[in-house]
């Protein structure tokens, strides 16, 4: 065993996006690529010497292998430890709750969420930090600054560490706890919820269906669904983590996640459905019959939170990203809750949480969660959802419609249009941003521009302010189109146009909702020429 330096230079394009380093899996392998990211981390967190910290990924292709490149680099960097989940294993929520737990320096996790995974697809890796939510800007600067100047890493160099049961090891000094990386997540869980309430649901012929899509739910589902919860055997399917995820994009929504669709829209239906992604922490819920939108969950989580233990004495505030709709906004006012709005990324929930100012936080993108952790978790919305279901005793598309009409229904749809060349996408963002001091007044479709403007955040807490963060186009009647560019593709640019308008009258709040959202989807055409700018005439998916 012996400790080595490897000369190396700088890689361009290291920059960390929406969530960490996403490429594909091939760049990730190619000649130091890795390990100067991980060397550029190091840097970035005032370097890893003396520090503990959690390591666990997605289970995806490379996962087991840049697992071993890291303890290496990390133990002949000087760690004091690495709690690493069995077989290089934890989804994004028991990463941030081990982070939490036992108080660590932060976490590597290895993952690019609900991208394909495989030797031609998405490998990515990112920084937590020890609140256990993702690295805020500042970090990840310092870390992109650091990729431009590396010369060196240290590594050791010696044989693989054997990941595959539980037990503490050591590396060149380094200790190694590798955890089940089950059990400390579903502790929490039986803490927040009414574990016996949805057992009885359960056992009173209440069936459910759980699509792990071949990702890391399948290990955490099986044991809390189909093990303490008794949900019959077979309730959750694609429930082995595979590296390719079964060829299938491990993204719980309408389009990927379809058998769940198909299988909720069928005869004999189940009565709750329920997807997740590739590293455990977004979600989809569907009732029997019926989708319901990421934003409409949230909304609904939010006023029924209460209904579970770990949320019964209320909720501190509410916040959810800016292009997520204002169903959550209508759900605040009417309880007295503080909203806030933020960028999109999970890790401008950070501060809120942390500061106590939100417990409950949602993206459009099917993300939720809340206070427990600093990461969105799949799992425990579902849990929420079927707490809650317990608790009311009522089917999903009752709960929807009394929310509708308690509240107002929120008609909401991203269109995405991917691989677009990443000039023309820019391009088409430059000339919008342009005509914004043009566009008030103005009528496109039957809707008249109240508002236009490029979102900005000033941190409450830190004061730190985040620009360029999607353009929003407000109409007078309340609708709203908002334009921006993913942080998460790999391959050219993908844009994003997020679509809603508010509907009260009760007798129209059963619409489809790209028919309900014609006119607006209209008005976002004419504003900002996407055809004429993209050449693409449709989106990819409609979410
Ligand atoms: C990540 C972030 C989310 C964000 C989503 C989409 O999710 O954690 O906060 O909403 O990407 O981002 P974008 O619109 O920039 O592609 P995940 O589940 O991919 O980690």
């Amino acid at each position: 065993m012996q400790r080595i330096t490897i000369q190396s230079e700088p890689i361009d394009d290291q920059k960390p996006g929406t969530s960490g380093l996403r490429k594909k899996t091939r760049v990730f392998m190619g000649a130091h690529y890795l390990e100067n990211f991980i060397e550029a981390i190091w840097q970035g967190i005032g370097g890893v010497a003396g520090k503990t910290l959690v390591l666990g990924g997605d289970g995806r292709y490379f996962n087991d292998r840049a697992a071993q490149v890291i303890l290496r680099m990390a133990a002949a960097s000087g760690a004091r430890k690495i709690i690493v989940g069995q077989s290089a294993l934890l989804s994004t929520p028991a990463a941030s709750n081990l982070i939490r737990m036992r108080k660590t320096d932060g976490g590597i996790i290895m993952s690019a969420s609900h991208n394909p995974g495989g030797a031609d697809e998405d490998f990515g890796v990112k920084f937590n930090t020890p609140n256990g939510g993702p690295a805020p800007e500042d970090v990840t600067n310092r870390i992109f600054e650091a990729t431009k100047s590396i010369s060196s890493y240290e590594i050791i160099e010696t044989q693989d560490v054997d990941l595959s049961k539980p037990g503490v090891t050591e590396l060149a000094g380094m200790e190694i706890e590798i955890v089940d990386p089950v059990a400390d997540y579903a502790a929490l869980m039986r803490e927040l919820f009414d574990f016996g309430a949805i057992r009885s649901l359960l056992a009173s012929g209440f069936s459910i269906r759980f699509d792990a899509m071949h990702a890391v739910t399948g290990p955490y589902a099986k044991a809390l669904l189909e093990g303490d919860l008794g949900a019959s055997f077979g309730s959750v399917v694609n429930a082995v983590p595979l590296p390719d995820f079964g060829g299938g994009h491990p993204d719980p929504n309408p389009i990927w996640a379809k058998d769940l669709m198909d299988a909720m829209f069928g005869d004999d239906a189940p009565d709750f459905g329920a997807a997740s992604d590739g590293d455990g922490d977004r979600n989809m819920v569907v009732g029997r019959g019926l989708y319901v939108t990421p934003s409409d969950s949230l909304a609904v989580l939010a006023a029924n939170a209460h209904l579970a233990p770990g949320y019964a004495g209320g909720l501190k505030g509410v916040a959810r990203s800016m292009p997520t709709s204002r169903a959550l906004d209508r759900v605040a006012e009417a309880k007295g809750l503080d909203c806030y709005e933020t960028p999109t990324g999970w890790k401008f929930f950070g501060n809120l949480l942390d500061a106590g100012k939100a417990t409950l936080c949602g993206e459009e993108s099917a993300g939720t969660g809340s206070d427990h952790v600093r990461e969105k978790d799949g799992l425990w919305a579902v849990l929420l959802w079927l707490n809650i279901l317990a608790a009311r005793k009522q089917p999903v598309a009752e709960i929807m419609n009394e929310h509708w009409r308690t509240y107002g229904r929120n008609y909401y749809s991203r269109h995405d249009y991917e691989g677009v060349d990443a000039n023309r996408a820019g391009g088409m963002m430059t000339v919008l941003r342009n005509s914004l001091a043009e566009l008030p007044g103005k009528t496109f479709s039957g809707r008249t521009v109240e508002a236009a403007d490029e979102f900005a955040y000033d941190d409450p807490i830190d004061g730190s302010r985040s620009e360029g963060q999607g353009i929003r186009i407000g109409f007078s009647d309340g609708s709203r189109a908002v334009f921006r560019l993913s942080g998460t593709g790999t391959v050219g640019a993908t844009l994003r146009v997020y679509l809603e308008t508010v509907e009260t009258d009760p007798a129209r709040m059963n619409r489809d909702a790209q028919e309900a959202l014609g006119d607006v989807i209209a008005a976002a055409e004419a504003i900002a020429g996407i055809r004429e700018h993209t050449g693409r005439s449709e989106p990819d998916v409609r979410t």
